[in-house]
């Protein structure tokens, strides 16, 4: 029954057409195509009598039902993907022969997935954690994948040391306890016995690990790679995503409310703004290394725990990437997607980072189990829109249907064909990197500064965002059982700042730790035997580094508030000329206003009009927006501010900081919330007789007011 939908699409979406069934006024059969007439009864011997093992359609769909679920990814298990289109704005000609980075009128089809690492295939979205950022390029000479995350460097050198970081993270093995949370035990005691996570640590218990949305993320390529031009030439790059929607996040409190309100918030969040053709979209950003500057710097550019500063390698914008359509079926795209960083096309090469490396290995190695065979790669959404021609044959699931009489090279039975392809024919030719060693296990000495770019982290940020990074680390080692593994973690963090150290350390009720004057006696003290003893000399720090303010989220320009959604509170008797007003005015910057009503269905408004309610106020919070509004009328204000859950509402938007407004009637909510002494004059909090539309949304873009943090928490 496959069926030709006749939707418009690009290249990979109308080769994957051919696998579209629509079910609409079919009639429903086995998998064998033979018609059935009754799916509600087994087959049995009689109407009351045992079930008969002849009933072919009922084995059929047990069977296949059985059989629905695949091992979920070991890690990166809870995602969410989209379609698009990527397009480079000038040829890169001078840096590479990529063909789908050599033409600006070349619209290359993209599937792009998002996903968070630790949590389980039905964890929640808002986690506190690293998020996955991978993109599928179905480019004419081969598919290409940039297999990246939201944060620029990872929590490891050596891909050796996967399989413990990914063991640590996880649920606990004996209980399997905490889902989607690095807040145990086992995460912190391998991360303070490995001091080249300290770098990665200030990211993910920054902001950056609880974003306000997957469209509103930066994403990287972590390593390395090379670029090589036509002349072969190469150099290296470095590559990421610039949203256009600008990077932002949640705050904590906020991102534990949203779990339970909405554990879909960030797959909804992007799925909605699809559909709403909201187009999310980034900018390749590259950074070029000349092969001459490959040891100009204070690190090794090999080492995935250490980013270049924008402020000394400039990203330069070279693209631009939209996400323009859902996919049709979760499980046969986003969960059957498989991403390897290995895939490559001329013109893009590798470097001997030995994090990436060992993912030159892992990638393929677990689609085998989890895709289940050799075959994954004919999977309709992995399959690249580029020819396949080899001699590989069989497997489990074989689709292809090769015709040739010879599965060998060379031959002459058929010809010769297929032929190598050669360098003239951009066949894929590995960079030609001389190569002059001695085989041996070590971590090479360029590798051992685990503090320095930790610190230029940790300085560049403003003072709101510092103390988020230290309530994160406080709440995540005050759930640790074990002490030596929060003094292990306090002595780390006295090498990247004392203040951290012992901000941290007043919270969990410690002593502070001082930064190691030499570095044996870091490791004796606290080093055990177990360690990497090749770990053990780099207690190296530089005090002075200097801060790269482009880290920080708070100093960057404003981004505008497109796609952000206001919650509108309202009963009956609400002005429906203040909700138009403000409503039409947020469309203008493509943001959107939802009515919360203190019942669903319709309200009846001041003006005797029917207005519909979005959401009703005991199936909503307000962390599923980004600013609140109540609008005027006597009877709909005298509702709300008699009804604790609206006060609760904008108590606790209010706590997280965002942009609270009233006109007219509405103030009288203010007056009984939990900044009732401070609506006139507080900053984020707009209130007006008339129009307030304009300096509401002025207020918005401005982002969140931290300085209310500075206060204890308002009972919300
Ligand atoms: Fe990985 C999945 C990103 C290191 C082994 N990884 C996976 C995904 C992303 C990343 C985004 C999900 C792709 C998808 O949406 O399907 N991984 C990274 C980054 C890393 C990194 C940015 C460091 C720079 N990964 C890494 C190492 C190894 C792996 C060092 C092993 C040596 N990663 C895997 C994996 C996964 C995976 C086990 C699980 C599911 C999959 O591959 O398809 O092979």
């Amino acid at each position: 029954m496959k069926k030709k939908t006749n939707r418009k699409g690009n290249e990979k979406i109308a080769q994957m057409e051919e696998f579209v069934v629509e079910d609409a006024d079919e009639l429903l059969t086995t998998n064998q195509g033979t018609r059935i007439s009754d799916d509600h009864n087994t087959l049995k011997a009689g109407s009351r009598g045992p079930s008969l093992l002849e009933d072919f359609h009922f084995r059929e769909k047990m069977t296949h039902f059985d059989h629905e679920r695949i091992p979920e990814r070991v890690v990166h298990a809870r995602g969410a993907a989209a379609h698009g289109v990527f397009k480079v704005y000038e040829p890169l000609s001078k840096w590479t022969s990529a063909a789908f980075l050599n033409d600006a009128d070349i619209e290359t089809p993209v599937f792009v997935r998002f996903s968070t690492v630790a949590g389980s295939r039905g964890s929640s979205d808002l986690a506190r954690d690293v998020r996955g950022f991978a993109v599928k390029f179905y480019t004419t000479e081969g598919n290409f994948d940039i297999v990246g995350n939201n944060m620029p460097v990872f929590f490891i050198q050596d891909a050796m040391k996967f399989p413990d970081f990914v063991h640590s993270v996880k649920p606990e093995p004996h209980n399997e306890i905490p889902q989607a949370a690095s807040a145990h035990d086992n995460f912190w005691d391998f991360v303070s016995l490995s001091p080249e996570s300290t770098h990665m640590l200030m990211w993910v218990m920054s902001d950056r690990g609880i974003p306000r949305s997957y469209r509103m993320m930066e994403g990287f390529g972590v390593h390395t790679f090379r670029f090589v031009n036509e002349k072969g030439e190469a150099r290296f790059v470095k590559f990421h995503w610039k949203p256009l929607l600008g990077v932002h996040s949640v705050v904590w409190d906020e991102a534990l409310r949203i779990s339970g309100a909405d554990p879909d918030f960030h797959r909804r969040d992007l799925w909605e703004a699809i559909e709403n053709g909201d187009f999310p979209e980034w900018e390749l950003g590259v950074q070029i290394i000349e092969e001459k500057d490959e040891f100009s710097f204070d690190f090794d550019i090999l080492d995935p725990t250490k980013l270049i500063p924008e402020e000394i390698v400039p990203v330069q914008r070279v693209g631009k990437l939209t996400l323009n359509r859902n996919p049709d079926n979760f499980f046969a795209e986003t969960e059957q997607v498989a991403y390897h960083v290995g895939n490559i096309v001329p013109g893009i090469d590798f470097t001997n980072d030995p994090l990436m490396q060992g993912r030159l290995f892992s990638y393929t190695d677990t689609q085998l189990l989890r895709l289940g065979g050799p075959n994954f790669h004919e999977i309709p959404i992995n399959r690249p829109v580029a020819p396949v021609h080899n001699n590989q044959r069989d497997g489990l699931m074989r689709q292809t249907i090769n015709r040739s009489r010879t599965a060998h090279i060379p031959n002459s039975v058929s010809g010769g064909c297929p032929f190598q392809a050669g360098k003239d024919m951009r066949g894929f030719i590995s960079y030609a990197e001389k190569i002059d060693a001695q085989k041996i296990r070590e971590r090479s000495k360029s590798f051992l500064d685990h503090y320095t770019q930790a610190r230029m982290f940790y300085i560049s940020m403003t003072e709101p965002e510092q103390d988020h990074i230290v309530n994160a680390f406080s709440f995540e080692l005050s759930k640790c059982v074990e002490t030596q593994i929060r003094e292990r973690m306090l002595l780390q963090l006295a090498q990247v700042d004392a203040d951290l150290s012992k901000r941290v350390a007043a919270n969990l009720g410690m002593p502070a730790k001082a930064k190691t004057a030499k570095v044996e006696a870091h490791l004796n003290m606290q080093i055990p035997a177990t360690a990497n003893p090749k770990d053990v000399q780099s207690v190296k720090c530089n005090m002075d580094v200097a801060p790269s303010p482009v880290l920080s989220m708070v100093k960057a320009p404003p981004s505008g508030i497109a796609t952000r959604k206001v919650a509108a509170l309202a009963a009956d008797g609400v002005s429906g000329a203040d909700i138009q007003k403000l409503k039409q005015a947020l469309a203008k910057e493509g943001a959107q206003l939802k009515v919360v009503g203190s019942h669903a269905g319709m309200l009846k408004t001041a003006e005797g009009e029917e207005l519909p309610v979005d959401f009703a106020i005991f199936s909503c919070m307000s962390v599923l927006f980004d600013a609140v509004y109540v609008p005027g009328g006597a009877e709909s204000a005298k509702t709300l501010s008699a009804d604790g859950r609206f006060i609760h509402f904008v108590n606790e938007a209010f706590k997280h900081c965002k942009t609270v407004g009233a006109s007219k009637e509405g103030i009288q909510v203010f007056e009984r919330s939990c900044f009732a002494e401070k609506i006139e004059g507080a900053q984020g909090v707009v209130i007006g007789k008339s129009d307030i539309s304009e300096t509401f949304i002025d207020s918005m873009k401005l982002g969140r007011y931290f300085d209310r943090e500075k206060e204890p928490p308002p009972p919300a």
